[in-house]
């Protein structure tokens, strides 16, 4: 299990040290744009407390995370006109996690259209 570290990229993110192009952020949360998006509209949901993974998720930050989610998808499928979104999450470096901080990616299209996962 990967330990957190308090200088991953989305921590730096969250504290305004690396910018983003933000499109959602409440007391617990925050969403941006992928700086890698497997498709148009690709967005990443992080909370804002220390979590790798889900097992570490405290239960009121995943319910905002899942919250903020949701409000992200409905503008997705409003500014997009595509109903399809593809709610991915890894978990773990053997998974293909890559950054250790939780995150949803919320990525609009069918899943056969993504170049990577
Ligand atoms: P994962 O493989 O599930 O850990 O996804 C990590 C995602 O994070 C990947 O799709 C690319 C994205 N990413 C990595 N670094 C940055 C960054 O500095 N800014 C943004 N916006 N996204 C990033």
């Amino acid at each position: 299990m990967q330990q957190y570290d308090q200088n991953n990229i989305f921590a730096r993110i969250i504290r305004g040290e690396i910018p983003c192009h933000k499109v959602y952020e409440d007391a617990q949360t925050l969403a941006f744009m992928d700086v890698m998006p497997q498709a148009r509209g690709h967005v990443l949901v992080i909370p804002k407390c220390e979590a790798v993974e889900l097992t570490d998720m405290p239960d009121d930050y995943l319910q905002a995370v899942f919250n903020a989610a949701r409000k992200i998808i409905t503008a997705q499928r409003k500014v997009l006109h595509r109903d399809g979104v593809v709610q991915l999450q890894l978990s773990g470096e053997q998974a293909g996690q890559s950054v250790f901080h939780y995150h949803i990616h919320l990525i609009p299209g069918h899943i056969h259209e993504l170049a990577k996962h």
